[in-house]
């Protein structure tokens, strides 16, 4: 089948459009190295801090035929390790996720990727993760978003992406969109988990993860539609900046209808955890599958095109 689904944004090339999101099978070396030998088209690794960190307590994920329940906690390696296992990851394109928990820990990160030179081929900076206690997502706060950027591009000139929370109101795309546009920003990805959301087992009349009393962040087929919104809203408001879709992405109909809203590349989250690293190759058949019975031989001619007037 000669259908191309490859992906080239912000000197990146993935010879599949399709890539794990940060979170689930990309936290150990051994999960990162996994992924490089599987059909997905770039490697990311889990979000990091600046130190390892054990996470939440568990149960901390939980899953049933709609999708996800998380709260993982940021649990990872710590910064060093994704920098380390770079060399072993040169062939595909290889993002570093960085969620520090105050605006100095990503600092410090990205001081540090700076300083490791062409280790890493980009970062994806975390403004959104909603599991950990006490802290807010920043994504949320359009000022401190704005603050941290301004720093960030004092320190770091290599290619940064922002992951950004799900919005829902149409000022609130504006807003983030307008603040997005004075910055280099190398590509946006939509979104993280609805987050703080609740899933109840009423048998036995209890919350289904353990911590922040059973609230986490929502994703699978719960959280599509709401992608879908997200990474057509940044399309339209963003032009020239690549936007890479996440949420509730398990059959190549789901990452078309992506790549029909604009995606320029997705992730992959919820249907990884479950399918594991296999997902990328039948994903990727059933896209062409579908490419094929369409006409089309490249993502670029549906790119956007999704017919909204
Ligand atoms: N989003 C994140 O950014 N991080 C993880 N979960 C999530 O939904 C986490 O580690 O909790």
């Amino acid at each position: 089948m000669s259908i191309d689904i490859s992906a080239r944004f912000s000197g990146l090339t993935l010879s599949s459009c399709l890539f794990n999101a940060s979170g689930p099978r990309c936290t150990s070396s051994g999960e990162l190295l996994e992924l490089y030998n599987s059909k997905a088209g770039a490697v990311l690794s889990k979000s990091a801090t600046p130190g390892f960190r054990v996470g939440n307590p568990k149960p901390r994920y939980f899953e049933n035929q709609f999708g996800s329940l998380n709260s993982m906690g940021l649990p990872n390696e710590g910064i060093e390790s994704y920098i380390s296992i770079a060399a072993q990851l040169s062939n595909k394109a290889y993002i570093v996720s960085i969620a520090g928990l105050s605006k100095s820990d990503n600092m410090q990160m990205l001081r540090r990727l700076q300083k490791s030179g062409q280790a890493v081929d980009a970062v994806e900076l975390n403004l959104s993760c909603p599991n950990v206690p006490g802290k807010a997502q920043i994504g949320y706060d359009f000022d401190s978003t704005k603050a941290l950027l301004e720093e960030v591009f004092q320190v770091f000139d290599g290619k940064l992406g922002v992951k950004l929370p799900p919005y829902f109101d149409m000022i609130h795309f504006e807003q983030m969109a307008a603040i997005l546009k004075a910055f280099p920003i190398a590509f946006v990805t939509c979104v993280n988990s609805i987050g703080n959301a609740l899933i109840v087992d009423a048998e036995s009349e209890s919350v289904v993860i353990r911590p922040k009393s059973g609230f986490g962040g929502l994703g699978g087929d719960y959280l599509k539609p709401t992608g879908l919104a997200n990474v057509r809203q940044f399309y339209k408001r963003l032009p020239g900046i690549p936007v890479i879709g996440v949420g509730g992405v398990k059959t190549g109909l789901d990452a078309f209808e992506y790549i029909l809203c604009g995606a320029t590349a997705i992730q992959v989250g919820s249907q990884l955890m479950r399918e594991g690293i296999d997902c990328f190759e039948r994903i990727a058949f059933e896209l062409k599958t579908l490419m094929k019975t369409k006409g089309y031989k490249k993502l670029s001619q549906f790119r956007g095109k999704l017919k909204d007037g």
